[in-house]
């Protein structure tokens, strides 16, 4: 089977947070490769391909809106069974009650905002690894 790859992003909150290197260092800790890294300040069109699905929803705005706040840091990372890898070492999607231990977990907390600010993005599927990092690099 060939290697995997998907499409991991620090979110504005994990570069304003200084954590772009703890975070780096448990991917690369995991095992996982690192192939290709950028730092990005994303259009909105980028951002309204990247989150089509959610288009409509009542956090669609101001996650575009989080998301344009500042840079993110994006990183095509390979490896077997990385997409559910990554995802397993992120946590889920809420901080507060992400696992210990996770980065979302160790990490993360609410803040109070009206979106979810949770450090991290690791695409969820084959697909959409293939359609995101597309859209990145
Ligand atoms: P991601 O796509 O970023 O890896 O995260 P995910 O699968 O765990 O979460 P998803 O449901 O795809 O939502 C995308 C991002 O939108 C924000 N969000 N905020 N109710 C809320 O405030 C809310 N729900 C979702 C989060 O930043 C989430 O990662
Ligand atoms: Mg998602």
């Amino acid at each position: 089977m060939a290697t995997e790859e998907t499409l991991v992003l620090i979110k504005p909150d994990g570069v304003a947070r200084g954590l772009t290197g703890a975070i780096l260092a448990r991917i690369e800790a995991k095992g996982y490769s690192l192939v290709d890294i950028r730092l990005v300040e994303p259009d909105r069109d980028v951002l309204e391909r990247h989150y089509a699905e959610h288009e409509g929803k009542p956090f669609y705005e101001p996650l575009l809106d989080f998301m344009m706040s500042g840079p993110s840091v994006a990183i095509r990372v390979a490896g077997n069974r990385v997409i559910e890898g990554f995802r397993s070492l992120a946590g889920i999607t809420d901080p507060t009650t992400a696992a210990p231990g996770t980065i979302r977990g160790d990490l993360g907390r609410d803040w109070g905002l009206r979106v979810q600010q949770n450090l991290v993005h690791g695409s969820d599927s084959v697909e959409s690894a293939a359609r995101e990092l597309d859209i990145w690099f």
